[in-house]
């Protein structure tokens, strides 16, 4: 098998803002199973990143160990990429942030990278609001090391072989909105039209944007008596909104009737506008964000869309204070402002 792709594009692909296709956002052919829903959420990831105009270039995807962190290597081709160790992708992507804020990070893990063996990591990466976009590719088991249950199982949920799950789930979402992440979603691999924009709202939101997208394990946990398989989440998806995301606030045009639709615009100028599907849910009330969530889940409804936003979040850097200089363009002077300026911050911990 060759997984080498043929470099030639048609001439008459469409080209974004920087004059490339989609092609150009491309990575390696995949090696998952075919059908697994990690890679529907790579298609979305690019189309995401072609449609907003990024140059791959100014991309850091960062992962974890699992199929769904494999799945870096088959988007983004040229961008930077590092893949670290199992559940250890926070601290690496938060070190990297800031060292260079000018770049845009992307976090790839699975619900056994970020709910089992990383959940301490993943913990305090929402909490320290590190701007970036971190997407759990969730399908309930450890799909690499054949169909363990995770974290994220649900307590009922039967294995292959017809093991129930005793546990009590992680809910990623709730637990993100908790401890701070400040744009906060949930969506499902089988639903494009709904993905791509909640990833192009992440990318563009200036403090950590966190999306639960339940992708089905198709080789472990795609039967009957799973409620992470393509039947389950259809039957019980209840879509709070649907996202559509503006970078030219003069595009806007709204055409819908008043009441239906929650406009609001984000630090780098973007607007995000909300078709509301429920009345009763508000994204911008985080204590009724989890409220909602609680509910909805007793009711044993996979809630998706986007659940919580706070536009007006601050990132780490402006939390600490950090030089926007990334710190590899930074000269020996900079780095090293000598003996007087040492004794000047000694002196004032003293
Ligand atoms: C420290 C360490 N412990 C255990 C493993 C074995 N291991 C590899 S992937 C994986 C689970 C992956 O599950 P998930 O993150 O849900 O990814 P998926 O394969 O389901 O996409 C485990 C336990 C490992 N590689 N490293
Ligand atoms: S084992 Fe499951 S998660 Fe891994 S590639 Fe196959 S379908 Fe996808
Ligand atoms: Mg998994």
């Amino acid at each position: 098998m060759s997984y080498l792709k043929p470099a030639l594009h048609h001439p008459k692909l469409p080209v974004n803002a920087l004059g490339l296709t989609r092609r150009d956002y491309e990575g390696s052919i995949s090696t998952l199973c075919a059908g697994c829903g990690h890679d529907s959420i790579s298609a979305a990831i690019i189309q995401a990143m072609w449609e907003l105009g990024i140059a791959p270039h100014r991309v850091a995807k960062l992962s974890g160990i699992g199929c769904s962190s494999k799945t870096p290597d088959y988007f983004l081709g040229a961008s930077h990429g590092f893949n670290s160790v199992h559940g250890r992708m926070p601290s690496v992507l938060t070190g990297a942030n800031l060292a260079n804020r000018e770049l845009v990070y992307l976090g790839v893990s699975g619900d056994g990278d970020s709910a089992n063996i990383g959940i301490g990591q993943f913990m305090h990466l929402m909490r320290r609001g590190v701007n970036m976009t971190y997407i759990v590719e969730n399908n309930g088991v450890y799909g690499l090391t054949k169909g363990q249950f995770s974290a994220t199982s649900d307590r009922g949920s039967k294995a292959k072989r017809g093991a129930v799950n005793a546990d009590q789930p992680i809910d990623l979402v709730a637990l993100a909105i908790e401890l701070g992440a400040t744009y906060v979603a949930r969506s499902f691999s089988g639903d494009k039209e709904q993905l791509v924009p909640l990833i192009k709202g992440a990318l563009a939101h200036g403090g950590a944007a966190f999306i639960d997208c339940i992708s089905p394990c198709v080789a472990f946990n795609n039967h009957e008596g799973s409620t992470k398989s393509y039947d389950y989440v259809r039957e019980h998806n209840e879509a709070v909104n649907r996202l559509d995301v503006f970078f030219d606030r003069s595009e806007i045009t709204t055409s819908y009737a008043p009441g239906e639709i929650v406009e609001v615009t984000q630090h780098d100028g973007s607007v995000l506008r909300l078709r509301k599907r429920h009345e009763d849910h508000d994204p911008t009330d985080r204590v009724a964000a989890m409220t909602y969530l609680a509910r909805h889940r007793a009711m044993g409804e996979i809630v998706t869309g986007l659940l919580y936003l706070n536009a007006g979040a601050e990132d780490l850097h402006q939390r600490l204070g950090t030089v926007a200089t990334p710190l590899n363009r930074l000269d020996d002077a900079a780095l090293c402002p000598g003996a007087a300026a040492l004794e000047k911050i000694n002196a004032a911990l003293r």
